[in-house]
């Protein structure tokens, strides 16, 4: 579908739906912003597109929906949307924003979905792309929409990109040369249902690409490793686990790659700043990624050993009268929270709770391993994880209303060599605008405290 001369509305006005109109304008396309929230301010909106734009709040008459050829969807906002569905009955297409960047940008793309791990499987192959490209671009899920930069891209710029499933539900022609799913636990169940149809959206990343492109996947992972099957782009494997004959794989303490019947370790444990095998999965993931991209391998070993993680991911804030903080507000669902507490080799304080995906709770508990002196929940879920932690025979637990009462309370309570950890398991919605707003407001009471 051509845009030119088309009427556009971009549904959601935060950063995505801002990046989409800026995008569109600029091409000289007529566009709509629109958003379901009544309460927000037009003009404000308006503030925010470079080039004038109609603003729309509230409900959507068949009549306005009628006069559109497009609409471009926030990732927030569900294909459920009753007024989405509208749109789909009058026959006018809907796009994801990623679709929408990927029709006016240049050059090759990463594309890296995944339940967990996404965030620093890109930022890692970010660094790495930029020690041999001169035009690069990290983009997506991870905080920058792709929109924003599409129009700066060239022929010869690499575009790394984290993509949700959430992004993927509206893709169209969207073809990465290189994808890659890094693995599947349930997630966002409140929005796809069943954990198969989560996992199909997933495999969307890869639905364009054909035999000339390469899809990288967790070959310790049953979900992942079955999408093989059912891809036409080149499967490429990496494993934690097993030395394998064709891919990517942890060797004692190499990170080593195979392929065309030649063996190169990459780099080794001496060369990377990340802790935990989730860690290593995400570096050998990266290293298959851009060895695909076409990525040197000293590029490579440079860009491993350039990366010292990302923020808000079991991240060290401050150690203070003994007690060392972090902030894993990034732990969003109970599988990234296992990590979290995984990673902790002291006795921890744990902050928990928040958004309700319809997530369950047992395997994170169990993973405490005796590590967790005092489990302290706030949010949403706070109840129904107290519920389920003390049928798992834990009770040591204590209801806060606010972030800043559960770092006082730790505070309090934790005694020299103690650990307190902020990893919710848990969406930060309907108590912050998102896991980075939380993570900050931690960072900041965590601070106050010295
Ligand atoms: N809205 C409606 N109708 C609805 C629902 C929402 O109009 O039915 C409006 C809201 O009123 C609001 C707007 O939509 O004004 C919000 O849009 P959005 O939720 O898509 O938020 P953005 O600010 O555009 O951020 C999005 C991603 N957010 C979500 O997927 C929920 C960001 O991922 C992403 O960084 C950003 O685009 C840039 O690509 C955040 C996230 O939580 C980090 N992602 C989930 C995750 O990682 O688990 C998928």
């Amino acid at each position: 579908m051509e845009l030119e001369g088309k009427r556009v509305l971009v549904a959601g006005t935060g950063i995505s739906g801002i990046g989409a109109a800026n995008l569109l304008t600029e091409a000289g396309i007529e566009t709509v912003l629109y958003d379901g929230n009544e309460a927000l301010n037009k003009e404000e909106i308006r503030q925010r597109v470079k080039h004038p734009v109609e603003v729309i709040l509230g409900e959507l008459t068949d009549e306005m929906i009628e006069a559109f050829d497009l609409m471009v969807l926030s990732p927030g906002i569900s294909v459920n949307a009753p007024f989405v569905q509208k749109f789909k009955e009058h026959k006018i297409p809907v796009w994801s924003e990623i679709e929408l960047a990927y029709y006016f940008s240049r050059g090759e793309i990463a594309a890296i979905t995944g339940t967990n791990g996404k965030t620093t499987t890109t930022a890692l192959v970010g660094e790495i792309v930029k020690c041999q490209y001169d035009s690069s671009f990290v983009v997506g899920n991870i905080g920058i929409p792709y929109t924003n930069v599409a129009l700066d891209t060239k022929e010869e710029s690499v575009i790394v990109a984290e993509i949700s499933s959430f992004q993927l539900e509206t893709i169209q022609q969207f073809r990465p040369k290189v994808s890659a799913v890094l693995n599947i636990t349930p997630d966002h169940l409140d929005r796809h249902g069943t954990v198969e149809c989560y996992a199909d959206t997933k495999l969307k990343i890869a639905m364009n690409q054909t035999e000339n492109e390469y899809c990288v996947l967790n070959y310790d992972d049953p979900t992942t490793r079955a999408m093989g099957m059912r891809i036409k782009a080149v499967p490429v494997y990496f494993s934690r686990l097993e030395k394998l004959e064709k891919g990517v794989y942890l060797d004692g303490d190499d990170f080593v790659i195979s392929w065309n019947g030649t063996r190169q370790v990459i780099c080794t444990m001496q060369d990377i700043n990340l802790l935990g095998g989730h860690n290593h999965e995400n570096i050998l993931a990266a290293i298959a990624i851009s060895y695909f991209m076409g990525v040197k391998p000293e590029a490579i070993l440079e860009g491993v050993r350039k990366f010292k993680g990302v923020a808000h991911r079991i991240e060290f804030v401050a150690e203070i009268n003994g007690v060392a903080y972090y902030n894993d507000s990034k732990g969003t669902n109970p599988d990234a929270a296992i990590k979290g507490i995984q990673a902790m080799n002291r006795p921890t304080y744990l902050i928990g709770g928040g958004y309700d995906k319809k997530s369950t709770y047992d395997e994170w508990i169990d993973a405490f391993d005796g590590k967790v002196k005092s489990l302290i929940l706030l949010g949403q879920t706070a109840e129904k994880i107290a519920k389920t932690a003390k049928e798992h025979g834990f009770d040591q637990i204590v209801m806060v209303d606010s972030l800043e009462e559960a770092v006082n309370y730790a505070a309090d309570h934790a005694e020299e060599g103690d650990a307190v950890l902020l990893s919710p398991a848990c969406a930060s919605w309907g108590m912050f605008k998102n896991y980075e707003v939380r993570g900050d407001q931690f960072k900041e009471f965590v601070h106050r405290l010295s």
